[in-house]
């Protein structure tokens, strides 16, 4: 094979985010900028040398010349074995399983999530490690440490590979199989939850669902598992073919931009189930007729009745959570006597939990729940969780909902985002918060007393690492809380995240609407960021 040194010259902005390093398709159209970046994974990278790579995206634009560049630099770096999504085709949730499946060496999963896709939208890169979870702060540091120095890459000449025919083909010693991205997966899902139950609960009428593939990766997945093994009718999967710019929407499950889910499931024909699932396939939203059940509502739920679904059957380890998301899955943790975990925002703080055995269960606000069967979140997994469990019980969304807050109270809940915001407006809103910090604790405000006024930092129990400044937390007495963040998966300005919590252990009121119930909070939270002050907006752009 002919290797080919190129040199190339660094750029200064390849500090990966939350989840990956994202930015503009034209960013990563520069010359060198996408090959940069690899090589400094390969170069951080230590005795992958004839090991096995896993490589797939969620099919938005630039997702195959991107795929074509990897295959040639994977080669030159010494990779014996590449498994591909046909048609450069991954969800992230069956990338992860495929590398697990495979004792792969490591993954790159090309998606910018939920992000639009398209010449002038987002596109990202991350790389996931051996257990099928996102890399690590210490893997990502390394990245871009290595990205700010890094002076050629390294790439084989080879011909395009073709990555819609299924198969194996041996090219100069480098083993290159494309499988088809869903197989493996829906195998998967069978061994975890009650597929004949499920059918016949389609079958019979009692289950009708409405799933938005939102143009993106799961469209296949969708019609695969739900239509053509479950037998719900072909109109249950909209939107299922992935386009490269997702229909030019944001391929965000939440009730803004599921728009046609969101309409249908709020009106007198609404099936009994709808959910939708982001760009590479691992949110989920989740509704019924007339309900929106919030991510952590979602996750409390799925804690609390997980014995109903076979592959949990013997219970759950244990539990976690990051940082924003509510309370609600700590009270079914102490019900059942099991512990819960706070980690920071982020998939890549689940991994060692799950490695180590220490839980089963985890989740995010941020439309993301997920278990041990992969480590990433998984958004077909939580519909069919959610359908294993309307079968199960034989109730109604609302009914399972409204069960559940009876028995535990209720975290009423919302998460308001300021997005691109000028940076400089951006940090001086989260060092004027800073500034106020220590003197908030014991200050009253109305019906709230501050308990405690910090920044978040965790420490990981598995292997001691410490990651500071992990978002501003002002926590009262009555346990609510109002939580400050920068985003960190946005690619033009800053987002502002400001995550509300109140406890409402009164069923009287559990119907309330949450922007109502969360008005003084949300009073509050602009007293202390005056973010609308200073950037002179007067609303979120996006309320979730
Ligand atoms: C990513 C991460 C999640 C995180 C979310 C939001 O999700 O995997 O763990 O909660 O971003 O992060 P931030 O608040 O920093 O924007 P995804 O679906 O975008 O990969």
């Amino acid at each position: 094979m002919q290797i080919e040194t190129i040199t190339t010259h660094p750029y200064n902005d390849q500090n990966p985010g939350t989840s990956g390093l994202r930015k503009k398709v034209k960013v990563f159209q520069q010359p060198g900028y996408l090959e940069n970046f690899v090589q400094s994974i390969f170069d951080s990278l230590h005795g992958f040398t004839g090991k096995t790579l896993v490589l797939g995206g969620d099919g938005r634009y630039f997702n195959r010349p991107a795929i074509q560049i990897i295959i040639k630099m994977a080669a030159a770096n010494g990779f014996g074995k590449l498994i591909i999504g046909q048609g450069g085709l991954l969800s992230t949730p069956a990338a992860s399983h495929i590398i697990r499946k495979n004792n792969a060496f490591g993954g790159l999963i090309l998606s910018a999530s939920h992000n639009p896709g398209g010449p002038d939208e987002d596109f990202g890169i991350k790389y996931n490690v051996g257990n099928g979870g996102p890399a690590p702060e210490k893997y990502t540091n390394a990245f871009y440490q290595r990205s700010l120095t890094i002076d050629s890459y390294k790439t084989a000449q080879l011909e395009d590979i073709d990555l819609d025919r299924i198969g194996t083909q041996q090219i100069e010693g480098l083993n290159i199989t494309i499988v088809d991205p869903v197989t493996d997966y829906a195998e998967l899902m069978q061994s975890i939850f009650d597929f004949n139950l499920l059918k016949q609960s389609i079958s019979s009428g009692y289950i009708t669902l409405l799933f938005d593939a939102m143009h993106a990766i799961t469209g296949p997945y969708a019609k695969r598992i739900l239509i053509d093994i479950l037998g719900a009718i072909p109109d249950s999967v909209i939107n299922a073919e992935p386009l490269e710019d997702f229909g030019g929407h944001h391929p965000d499950p939440n009730l803004a931009h599921a728009q046609e889910l969101a309409e249908r499931m709020f009106s007198p024909a609404a099936p009994v189930f709808g959910a939708a699932s982001d760009g590479d396939g691992d949110r989920n939203m989740i509704t019924g007729s007339n309900i929106f059940v919030t991510p952590s509502d979602s996750l409390a739920i799925m804690a609390a009745n997980a014995h109903l679904i076979p592959a949990y059957a013997q219970g759950l380890r244990g539990v976690a959570r990051s940082m924003p998301t509510s309370q609600a899955v700590d009270r079914v943790a102490a019900c059942y006597n099991i512990p819960c975990y706070e980690t920071p925002t982020g998939w890549k703080f689940f991994g060692n939990l799950l490695d180590a055995g220490k839980i089963t269960l985890c989740g995010e606000e941020s439309f993301g729940t997920g278990s041990d069967h992969v480590r990433e979140k998984d958004g077909l997994w939580a519909v069919l969780f959610w359908l294993n469990l309307i079968a199960r019980k034989r109730q109604s969304v609302a009914d399972i909902v409204h069960e559940h807050w009876q028995k535990f109270g209720r975290d009423i809940y919302c998460r308001h985002d300021y997005e691109a915001v000028e940076m400089d407006i951006a940090n001086g809103i989260v060092e004027h918060l800073r500034s106020q910090l220590p003197a908030l604790p014991g200050q009253t405000f109305g019906e709230y007393t501050v308990k405690y006024a910090d920044e978040f930092s965790y420490e990981d129990s598995v292997d001691g690492s410490v990651s500071s400044n992990q978002g501003i937390r002002i926590g009262f007495e009555n346990g609510s809380r109002i939580i400050f963040r920068l985003s960190g998966t946005g690619t033009v300005g800053a987002t502002l995240r400001i995550y509300l919590e109140r406890f409402e252990a009164d069923a009287s009121k559990h119907d309330q609407d949450a922007q109502v119930a969360l008005a003084e909070l949300i009073g509050l939270a602009e007293q202390f960021c005056e973010v609308k002050k200073r950037t002179g907006r007067t609303e979120p752009d996006v309320v979730t």
